[in-house]
């Protein structure tokens, strides 16, 4: 890939590793201060960031606007396509990583077919078909649970890109769901908050459960 973020990402790597100010304080720490020291660069410079889990709460904040596409916003995408496609997911959200910030990447090409990254900075449905389409959807956020959810067939969405300009996409089919789940988070909003109110609560309570579980 030719992007430019995938090129400040080499550097980023380099940089973590080499002459990070930020990671050399690690080393004072303890007695394996040289194990630390390495093992932070490395984890630093895969940049596979932690994906928030129902039930946290950040995944219900409103995600700031992007002002600036700066070198911390593009670091930002860096680890979100990293993240996203370790999951695997063909979408995420910036607020998934735990940075609210009004940012989503999308990859939607078969997995025969090449890469086909895709940056949506702001995004904003400018119109929405009537006819509307049913997907079973799935959230990182929400891993092995899936639902139907009815939302609109056709979008017609305006966004920044990479580069800060502007651009309008007309999506169907699973881009144009993708991009309506992906706006959803940005605004707080998850797939189940479209499902029964029974189903919701059901899953909201196993989740609820779960993290319980998790930090005993
Ligand atoms: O935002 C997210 O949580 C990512 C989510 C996006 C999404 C999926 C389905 C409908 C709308 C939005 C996912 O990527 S879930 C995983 C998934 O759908 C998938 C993963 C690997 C291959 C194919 C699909
Ligand atoms: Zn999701």
């Amino acid at each position: 890939m030719s992007a430019p973020y995938i090129d400040s990402l080499e550097q980023n790597k380099k940089r973590t590793i080499n002459q990070s100010p930020g990671l050399i304080p690690v080393a004072r720490w303890g007695p394996h201060r040289i194990d630390r020291f390495l093992s932070t660069a490395y984890i630093a410079a895969m940049a596979l960031r932690d994906i928030l889990i129902l039930p946290d709460k950040r995944l219900r904040q409103v995600s700031e606007p992007v002002k600036k596409i700066d070198a911390g916003i593009r670091k930002l995408i860096e680890d979100m396509f990293e993240t996203m496609y370790d999951a695997p997911g063909i979408g995420l959200a910036a607020i998934q990583i735990g940075t609210p910030k009004r940012v989503v990447t999308a990859d939607l090409a078969k997995k025969e077919d090449p890469k086909n990254p895709q940056v949506f900075i702001n995004p904003e449905v400018l119109w929405a078909s009537e006819e509307k389409k049913v997907y079973e959807e799935g959230c990182l956020s929400i891993p092995e649970y899936y639902g139907d959810v009815e939302r609109a067939a056709q979008v017609k969405v305006k966004y920044l890109d990479i580069e800060g300009q502007p651009r309008e996409i007309e999506a169907d089919g699973l881009l144009a769901t993708c991009l309506q789940h992906e706006i959803d988070h940005l605004n707080g909003v998850l797939f189940i908050d479209h499902l029964s109110k029974l189903k919701r609560d059901r899953v909201l309570k196993k989740f609820t459960k779960a993290a319980k579980r998790a930090a005993e």
